[in-house]
C-alpha cells in the first residue's frame, strides 16, 4: 500500500489541534508533539568520490539547475537543502556569522573555484526551496567529493555521516570503482546505518554493457560489505531532461523514480511511521487519562458525599507515596546523568586528545618537511595555519560522532525514565480506578523515547564551526630564529590550541546535557502532578455539585457525556491513523 506520508501527518496534526483546543488536558506537550511531527525530517546525504555526479543527482532529484556542476573537482562545502516557502540560500561561516547571498552567487561560496581551499571560511551553506520533493521533511545533503587532490574536501564529507538517516553512496559507470572510493566507503559504513548504492552516467552505456558494469561493482561492493547487495543504475543527466522537457519516457530511463520509490519507502518505514505510531499512542494515553477525569467526576455527581469523602481521603494517602517516588527519581536521575559525564565524554575526550596529538604532530612534522625553506616568519605562519586546519577538521568529525553517541545513550536514560514515570501515574490510576470503580486503560507509549532523533537532547543546529584562536607567537618571533625552535613552538602552540578547543568542546556538550536533563526532569514530575490534579479536580468538580438541584447536575451530567462521545471519536481516529501507519511496509 502507498501511503502518502503527508496525508497521514496531517490527519495527526488534525487531532493534536483539536485536543489542543477542545479538551483542557494538563500539561499536554502540545508544543513538543507539534515540533516533533513538523520537524521530523530525512536527513539523505550524497557522497562518494569527486565526479560521479552528486550535486547533479541532488538537481535531478529537485528537477532545478540550482548546484554548480563541472568536469573538474568542484563542490567544496557542504550544501543543505530543505522546504521552505521561497528560494533562499543562507552561507554560515566557521566564525558563527550567517548571510544571505543570491542564488547566482552560489559557485563562489561552495566550489573549489570560487572559494579555493575555502578561503572565505564558510561552514555550510543552506538552501530552502519550495519543492514538492522536500515537503515532507527529506533533507538532501551534497558533499564534496572524496579522493580528490583537495583533502580538506574529503574531511567536510565525513562530518555528516553521523546524523543522516542514509547514506547515497555514488559510482559511476564511466571510472571503475578505485581504492579511494572503496576506502572511503569502509569509513562510511562505520558511520552509517543504511546505504544506498547508486550507479550513474548510465546513459554511457548500452543495456549489456550497464548490466556488466552493474555486475562488476556488485561483486566489489559484497566483499567490502559482507552482505547482499543491491545497485540502482540511474542516469541524472537523463533525469533532468525528462523533468526539464516534461518527458515520462527520459524520465523512466533515467531510472530515477524507480530509485525514488524504493527510497521513499525506506523512509516511511525507517522513521515515518515510529513517528506517527508513537505520537499517536502518547495522544491516546493522554485522551485516556482525560476520558478517566472526566468519568470520575461523572461518577462523583452521584456517590453520596459520606462515601465520597472517605474515597478521596484514601486517594490523599496513597498520593502521598508518589513523593517518595519524586525522590527516588531525582536521585537516580542525576547519578545516570554523571556516570555518562564521567564515563563516556570524558573518556572519549581523554582519547580523542591522545590520537588527535599523535596524529597532528607527525602531521606537523611533515608539513615542516615541505615548508622549511620558507623564511622564518612565513614558516611559522603557514605551520600554524596547517595545524589550525588539522585540528579544525578533526574536531568537526570527531565532534559530530560524539554529538550522535551522546544524545543516544542520553536518549536511552530518558527512556528507562519516561517508563517509570508511567508506571507512577498508572498505579495512581489504577487505584482510582479501583476505588471509584471505573475502568482505566493503560498505554505504554515507549516507542516514543526510541525514535532516532533525540528528543529531550536537543541539538543546536551547530552553527559557527571550530574557532581556533591564531597564535601570537608569530608577532613576537627573534629574528634569527632556527628552525627547528620554530618547530617546537608550533608544537607547543598545537598542545595548547588542542586543549583549548576539547576544553569548549567539553564544556558546551555537558551544558547542554545539563540542560537538557532540567527539562527532562521537568516534564516528567510535571506529568504525575498533572495526574494528581487531575484526579483531585475531578474530584472536587463532583463534590461542589452535590448540594445542586437535580435539574443542575442532570446538566453537568449531559455536558461531559458530550465531551466524552468527543474524545471517544478523536480515540478512534487516533487508531486508525496508528493502524494506517502500522501497515506501512516496503
Ligand atoms: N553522461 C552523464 N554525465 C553526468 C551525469 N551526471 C553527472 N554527469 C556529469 O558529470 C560531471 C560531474 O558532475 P557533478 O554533479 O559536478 O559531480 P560531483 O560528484 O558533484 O563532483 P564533485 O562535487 O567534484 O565531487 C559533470 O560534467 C556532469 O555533467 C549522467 O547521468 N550522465
Ligand atoms: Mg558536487
Amino acid at each position: 500500500m502507498v501511503v502518502a506520508y503527508s496525508e497521514i501527518r496531517d490527519r495527526l496534526l488534525k487531532c493534536l489541534d483539536e485536543i489542543n483546543s477542545s479538551y483542557s488536558i494538563r500539561a499536554f506537550p502540545y508544543e513538543e508533539l507539534h515540533e516533533k511531527i513538523l520537524n521530523n525530517s530525512f536527513n539523505l546525504v550524497v557522497v562518494g568520490q569527486f565526479k560521479r555526479g552528486k550535486t547533479s543527482l541532488i538537481n535531478a532529484l529537485l528537477g532545478i539547475d540550482i548546484l554548480p556542476v563541472a568536469v573538474v573537482p568542484l563542490t567544496s562545502i557542504v550544501t543543505i537543502l530543505k522546504y521552505g516557502q521561497e528560494l533562499r540560500v543562507t552561507v554560515s561561516f566557521n566564525n558563527g556569522d550567517t548571510m544571505d547571498i543570491e542564488p547566482q552567487s552560489l559557485s563562489e561560496y561552495v566550489t573549489e573555484k570560487g572559494n579555493p581551499k575555502n578561503i572565505k571560511d564558510v561552514q555550510e551553506v543552506v538552501i530552502t526551496y519550495p519543492s514538492q520533493y522536500l515537503k515532507d521533511g527529506v533533507r538532501l545533503i551534497d558533499t564534496p567529493g572524496v579522493g580528490s587532490i583537495y583533502q580538506h574536501n574529503t574531511d567536510v564529507a565525513y562530518q555528516y555521516l553521523p546524523k543522516s538517516d542514509a547514506a547515497l553512496f555514488l559510482l559511476s559507470v564511466d571510472q571503475p570503482m578505485s581504492k579511494a572510493e572503496l576506502d572511503f566507503l569502509k569509513d562510511v559504513k562505520d558511520y552509517s546505518t543504511k546505504i544506498f548504492f547508486l550507479l550513474n552516467k548510465a546513459d554511457y552505456l548500452d543495456a549489456k554493457d550497464l548490466q556488466e558494469s552493474i555486475d562488476f561493482s556488485i561483486g566489489v561492493l559484497k566483499e567490502v560489505m559482507s552482505r547482499d547487495i543491491e545497485i540502482y543504475p540511474i542516469s541524472a543527466r537523463l533525469a533532468i531532461e525528462g523533468k526539464r522537457s516534461a518527458s515520462e519516457e527520459l524520465l523512466k530511463k533515467s531510472g530515477l523514480p524507480a530509485f525514488s520509490e524504493v527510497l521513499n519507502g525506506f523512509l516511511l518505514e525507517d522513521k515515518a511511521k515510529i513517528l506517527i505510531v508513537s505520537v499517536a499512542n502518547n495522544l491516546l494515553r493522554l485522551l485516556s487519562q482525560a476520558q478517566f477525569q472526566l468519568e470520575l467526576e461523572l461518577k462523583s455527581l452521584s456517590i453520596p458525599l459520606d462515601e465520597l469523602k472517605k474515597k478521596t481521603a484514601l486517594f490523599e494517602e496513597k498520593q502521598k507515596e508518589s513523593l517518595i517516588e519524586k525522590q527516588d527519581f531525582d536521585i537516580l536521575l542525576d547519578g545516570e546523568i554523571k556516570r555518562l559525564l564521567r564515563d563516556v565524554l570524558d573518556e572519549d575526550m581523554t582519547q580523542f586528545r591522545k590520537t588527535l596529538l599523535e596524529n597532528a604532530q607527525r602531521h606537523l612534522e611533515e608539513a615542516f618537511v615541505h615548508l622549511k625553506k620558507l623564511p622564518s616568519k612565513e614558516l611559522k605562519s603557514a605551520l600554524d595555519q596547517s595545524v589550525i586546519e588539522y585540528v579544525r577538521q578533526a574536531f568537526g568529525v570527531w565532534r559530530a560522532k560524539e554529538d550522535d553517541k551522546l544524545a543516544k545513550a542520553f536518549e536511552s536514560i530518558c527512556k528507562r525514565f519516561v517508563v517509570r514515570t508511567e508506571e507512577v501515574v498508572d498505579t495512581l490510576l489504577r487505584f482510582s480506578s479501583d476505588l471509584f470503580e471505573i475502568p482505566y486503560e493503560a498505554i505504554r507509549t515507549e516507542a516514543f523515547w526510541s525514535t532516532k532523533s533525540s528528543f529531550y537532547y536537543k541539538f543546536k543546529e551547530q552553527p559557527g564551526g571550530i574557532e581556533i584562536v591564531t597564535s601570537s607567537l608569530t608577532l613576537a618571533l627573534p629574528k634569527f630564529i632556527g628552525d627547528q625552535i620554530i618547530l617546537k613552538k608550533t608544537k607547543d602552540y598545537l598542545i595548547r590550541a588542542v586543549d583549548l578547543q576539547l576544553g569548549r568542546a567539553g564544556n558546551d556538550f555537558e551544558e547542554r546535557i545539563q540542560k537538557s536533563k532540567i527539562n527532562f526532569r521537568w516534564e516528567m514530575l510535571q506529568r504525575i502532578e498533572a495526574t494528581i490534579e487531575g484526579i483531585s479536580i475531578a474530584v472536587q468538580k463532583g463534590l461542589a455539585q452535590q448540594d445542586k438541584s437535580t435539574e443542575d447536575i442532570q446538566k453537568t451530567s449531559v455536558e461531559i457525556t458530550k465531551y466524552l462521545q468527543g474524545l471517544n471519536k478523536l480515540k478512534n481516529e487516533l487508531v486508525e491513523i496508528k493502524t494506517v501507519a502500522e501497515a506501512i511496509r516496503l
